[in-house]
């Protein structure tokens, strides 16, 4: 089984992903949030790219759906959420549809589209993830969301646990960039790396350390939410 890695939405190419199993990780946030959302028992995730689509879904729908997401880390005017996943709690999502629209971890997911399996992965579920994807049993491909366009140390750390968490069962061959994400995470394994990542800097500023908590615990929820047909469950 071959493991690749891509640094950021933008830099996603359809013939890298095509046929292959994908991991989409935004750790800060979008896919920490979604992954936390499912666990709570929302019925499926939306996700979307435009605050345009996410509003025409919501108007056009007949039951209530929640409107999540973000812009520049911050909640949009007139939605329901923002994209911090302590919002997303049992008694908010519970049975309930959610379209969200982020800058970056919504994108990474559209553009995934054409992969054999989209899973949404982070450091939340890692281990649950590379348990997913031995069963799955196909070339592998993380798309690591970024920031902006750009690489991201927090996406690339979370993809270095995920390929620790996969080696420790399994022969695996990885690309140079994937060998580079897991020796990080090897002379990182308790994350202290991550807080130079441009974005944990701008979610800190924000005052918005609980998330950073949560976002980086390993391991807590063992649920694996897929993306197919426009809907991830
Ligand atoms: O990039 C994204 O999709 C978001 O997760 C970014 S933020 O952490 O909510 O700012
Ligand atoms: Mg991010």
């Amino acid at each position: 089984m071959k493991v690749d890695l891509i640094i950021s939405a933008d830099d996603i190419k359809r013939e890298k992903v095509v046929d292959k199993s994908v991991v989409v990780i935004d750790m800060l946030r979008a896919t920490s949030v979604i992954v936390t959302a499912i666990n709570n028992g929302c019925n499926k995730v939306i996700p979307v790219v435009s605050i345009e689509e996410a509003l025409n879904i919501v108007n056009k729908a007949k039951e209530r759906h929640i409107l999540g997401g973000e812009r520049k880390a911050l909640k949009i005017e007139g939605f329901d959420c923002s994209n911090s996943p302590l919002e997303y709690t049992c008694e908010m999502v519970k049975d309930k549809v959610i379209v969200i629209t982020t800058s970056n971890g919504t994108r990474a997911i559209k553009g995934s589209e054409g992969a054999r399996n989209i899973l949404i992965g982070a450091l939340i579920n890692a281990k649950a993830v590379a348990e997913k994807l031995i069963e799955l049993n196909n070339d592998i491909v993380l798309v690591n969301a970024g920031t902006y366009g750009e690489f991201s140390i927090d996406d690339f750390l979370c993809s270095g646990y995920i390929i620790e968490c996969l080696i420790k069962n399994l022969d695996v061959e990885l690309t140079d960039i994937a060998k580079t994400a897991h020796y990080l995470y090897k002379a990182n394994p308790n994350l202290e790396f991550i807080e130079n990542a441009s974005h944990f800097k701008r979610i800190k500023e924000l005052n918005l350390e609980e998330d950073l908590i949560y976002c980086c615990k390993k391991d807590i929820i063992d649920i694996v939410p897929e993306y197919a047909d426009e809907v991830i469950l």
